[in-house]
């Protein structure tokens, strides 16, 4: 299968992430794309496509246009204030608070963001933007009758809600993905959301739809971050009603358990018989992931992967997540070739 990437990337690097009351060096960083793309060269998966530009009119119909308009300034903005360090917020609009859009960038970051370990710099919007036509262009070649293909994006985008940033997300790749295909004319899209956290950006922005299926499998939110969404009672309102599905799972899940989850999603994603699936591919579920707690190990990449090909439906695989660095690699591509080998 073709990979779509992009260099651009490596404009989006903050020096800091809130961690543990420090700053450290990001867990999402550069290094994990040059990785995966090192591994696809050993297997001789490299089939690799620039992506064309970004079509933002599939972009607002995922992101309010206020939150667009932040994102494309909140580094000018920031940089104004002559800050020493990059933009992170401070004050956030929590219960009985008003949910106004300041004026002042200190109170625009705490408005937008849903997590505060993510800093903005100056590459940031460029970047981000970059990443979303890498799931764009990814997008258009399943649309347009390759079997499969892998969006290589970074930053990643589950976590991205309509009008929100945060847990190193900032616009949805995966969801503007999915609006790509109905835009070019299907009629159902599941999303299959296997990283460690819940794709909450992602439930958000379809929750109320039902053209769109969205299944997550990941850490129980009562221990692990985005902690305030991917309950299992979770099922969507409206229209959308029966058409999310939350599959959270506690500390030291393996690979049994993990698996007849994904066997139960991919059960309700025959059932809604999609045009297209995307699979939101976050490889955090590792064992030796730092800062997550499921125990897969490498080989089970490559038997889900398999599993995902058994729905034989046009699928676009889109980064997400996965901070074990030395095997992001192998556990992304194990992913891809066990999905092709099927
Ligand atoms: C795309 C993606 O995978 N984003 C994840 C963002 C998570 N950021 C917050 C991490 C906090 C983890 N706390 C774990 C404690 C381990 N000791
Ligand atoms: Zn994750």
């Amino acid at each position: 299968m073709k990979t779509v990437l992009n260099e651009v990337h490596r404009q989006h690097f903050p020096k800091g992430e809130l961690y543990g009351g420090e700053l450290v060096v990001p867990f999402e960083r550069p290094e994990r794309w040059d990785i995966i793309v090192e591994q696809l060269n050993s297997m001789e998966m490299a089939d690799f496509v620039d992506p064309d530009p970004l079509d933002m009119e599939t972009v607002q119909k995922i992101h309010d246009a206020d939150f667009l308009r932040f994102l494309a300034t909140a580094w000018d903005m920031w940089a104004e204030e002559n800050y020493a360090g990059e933009a992170l917020p401070t004050v956030i609009p929590a219960r009985r608070m008003q949910q106004r859009e300041p004026d002042h960038i200190d109170g625009k970051l705490g408005y937008f963001c849903m997590a505060i370990e993510t800093a903005i710099t100056s590459g940031t919007w460029v970047a981000a933007c970059a990443s979303a036509a890498v799931a764009q262009t990814g997008q258009r070649l399943v649309s347009g009758g390759e079997a499969s293909a892998f969006a290589l994006c970074r930053p990643p985008g589950h976590h991205a809600a309509r009008d929100l940033y945060g847990g190193y997300c900032f616009l949805n790749n995966a969801a503007i993905a999915a609006q790509g295909f109905l835009d070019a004319g299907a009629s159902r899209v599941a999303v299959l959301d296997v990283d460690f956290h819940h794709g909450n950006g992602t439930q958000d922005i379809f929750y109320d739809r039902s053209d769109v299926l969205f299944a997550s499998l990941h850490g129980d939110p009562r221990t692990a971050f985005p902690h305030f969404l991917g309950f299992a009672d979770e099922t969507g309102k409206g229209e959308g009603e029966g058409f999310n599905v939350n599959y959270p799972m506690p500390s030291g899940t393996d690979f049994q358990t993990w698996g007849n989850a994904l066997d139960d999603a991919c059960a309700r994603i025959d059932a809604y018989a999609p045009d297209a699936v995307v699979v939101s591919l976050g490889v955090d579920t590792y064992k030796d992931d730092p800062i997550s707690f499921f125990r897969l190990e490498s080989e089970n990449f490559s038997t889900y992967g398999a599993r995902i090909a058994k729905l034989a439906r046009p699928t676009l695989f889109v980064m997400e997540g996965g901070y074990a660095v030395e095997e992001i690699g192998t556990n992304t591509v194990n992913v891809l070739e066990g999905f092709e080998r099927a």
